[in-house]
């Protein structure tokens, strides 16, 4: 059971789930197989964002809605909408959500854009699982999208993972090739960017790309499920595993996440509360009296 956040949104619909603390974002327009535009992204990084900062929430599902009006077809994303794709990336157009302004600051953030990144790096770095659930297609910028959440659940009959990155002259040099050979191995990620081959849902979970293919009448309810036994662990641990598991990839700024949380458990130590109150109460502070663990 679902309640809806806000109903604000044109190209994305958000809600949060009534009895498991998880929330529900979803692509919305079925009759370009859920492609992006620039207002999409915009209202897919508010909903993100807005999540991640939601104390009570410890899980996201990323979806499409579907089937489309047009031919019954399921998509969970298909990248970004070429139609609206311009010489600087994609282009908001009068009726995308977002809509046109006359303002000329806003009109040079109006751009063409390639913000999905910032969408994508969203996903990376908040500290909950991030699930797609892929109800059909998962292409380009959209495929990039499933590989980056922390797992993938595709329906049995209706996902398909297509990489058409070099078929449109784009690539995805970042997370959408890099992270999938990290899933993959090298050879097959080469093999999906390269052939472009259309792979079905027990093909993504037999090469490590998604977690598993679920019965397409069953997809939400098996996420929610799997939803309900993550929000159950420990925030903490479920936290700090994430960012464990993104560190060694990550560099310097995943030891910059992963060290911000070390930083939050060390402020939960009476040794950090010596020191704030040393300082406050203008005295040496009185360490000595902490042991040097091992
Ligand atoms: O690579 C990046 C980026 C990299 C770095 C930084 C930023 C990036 C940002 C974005 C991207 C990309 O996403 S590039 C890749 C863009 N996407 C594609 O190349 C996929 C294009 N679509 C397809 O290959 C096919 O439509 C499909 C495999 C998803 C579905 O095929 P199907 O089931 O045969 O349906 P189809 O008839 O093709 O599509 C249904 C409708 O949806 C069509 O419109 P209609 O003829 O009914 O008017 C179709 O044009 C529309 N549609 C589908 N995908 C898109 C789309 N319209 C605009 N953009 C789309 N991506």
């Amino acid at each position: 059971r679902w309640e809806t956040v806000t109903d604000e949104f044109d190209d994305i619909t958000y809600h949060r789930g009534v009895d498991v603390p998880v929330v529900r974002i979803a692509f919305d327009r079925p009759e370009v197989r859920n492609a992006f535009r620039p207002g999409t992204v915009d209202e897919l990084y508010a909903a993100l964002d807005h999540a991640r900062k939601q104390a009570d929430i410890g899980c996201v599902l990323l979806t499409g809605n579907g089937p489309s009006n047009k031919d019954g077809g399921w998509a969970f994303c298909s990248g970004g909408d070429q139609s609206v794709r311009g010489g600087s990336g994609y282009e908001y157009r009068d009726d995308d959500a977002a809509g046109s302004d006359d303002d000329p600051l806003v009109r040079e953030a109006k751009a063409g854009r390639l913000h999905i990144l910032e969408v994508q790096r969203l996903i990376r770095f908040m500290p909950k699982p991030v699930v797609a659930v892929v109800p059909g297609w998962a292409v380009g910028g959209g495929h990039s999208l499933h590989v980056i959440c922390d797992l993938t659940l595709a329906s049995k009959q209706h996902a398909k993972f297509l990489q058409t990155d070099p078929d449109v002259a784009s690539f995805d040099g970042g997370f959408g090739s890099a992270y999938l050979a990290r899933q993959v191995g090298q050879k097959k990620a080469r093999e999906i960017f390269f052939r472009g081959k259309t792979y079905s849902a027990d093909e993504a979970v037999e090469m490590g790309m998604a977690n598993e293919a679920i019965d397409h009448e069953s997809l939400e309810s098996v996420a929610i499920e799997w939803a309900d036994e993550m929000t159950q662990k420990s925030p903490t641990a479920m936290r700090m595993l994430k960012y464990a598991f993104n560190l060694a990839d990550d560099g310097m700024v995943g030891q910059q996440v992963f060290a911000g949380e070390a930083t939050r458990l060390g402020y939960m130590t009476d040794e950090a509360k010596e020191g704030r109150d040393a300082f406050l109460e203008k005295r040496e502070p009185r360490f000595r009296e902490f042991p040097w663990h091992y």
